[in-house]
């Protein structure tokens, strides 16, 4: 055992290494606030802008045919749904955050196909199916 004062030292190490990360997390830190919560939030909902929900009673419903979304201009409330029903073909509902590229919905639809989108925050949103360029919208969320 001859290593076995190394191995204590670096027992020694971790330990140290522990209490003090436990100190640090113990110190209250404000860089960490809740600046993008809202405060009027219910708890226990979802944080994304938008999501897909398996139930729920739409607002609107969009048609997808004829390569578009109609009506292509939406706007709703805040807490709303939206029914994408597709009515030919296959696309996508394909939902990010207006000028984002990132999509907060993405989601393939078979002929026949529908989903609920239910918008849980205010805001303005690009919509488009990524199969086809020119089927494009905005939702409006406010
Ligand atoms: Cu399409």
């Amino acid at each position: 055992m001859k290593y076995a004062p190394l191995v204590l030292l670096l027992s020694l190490f971790l330990l140290a290494g522990c209490i003090q990360q436990q100190a640090e997390e113990a110190t209250p830190q404000p860089e960490t606030s809740t600046l993008e919560e809202e405060p009027h939030e219910e708890a226990g909902e979802a944080h994304e802008e938008a999501t897909i929900v398996s139930e729920g009673v739409p607002s609107v419903t969009v048609v997808l045919k004829n390569f578009e979304f109609s009506p292509s201009n939406i706007d709703v409330e805040e807490g709303q749904i939206i029914e994408f029903k597709n009515e030919e073909g296959v696309h996508t509902v394909t939902i990010s955050e207006a000028g984002h590229d990132e999509p907060l919905i993405d989601i393939e639809l078979s002929s026949a196909d529908s989903v609920l989108v239910k918008f849980n925050e205010a805001g303005s949103f690009d919509l488009k199916c990524r199969y086809h360029p020119n089927m494009v919208g905005k939702i409006v969320a406010l």
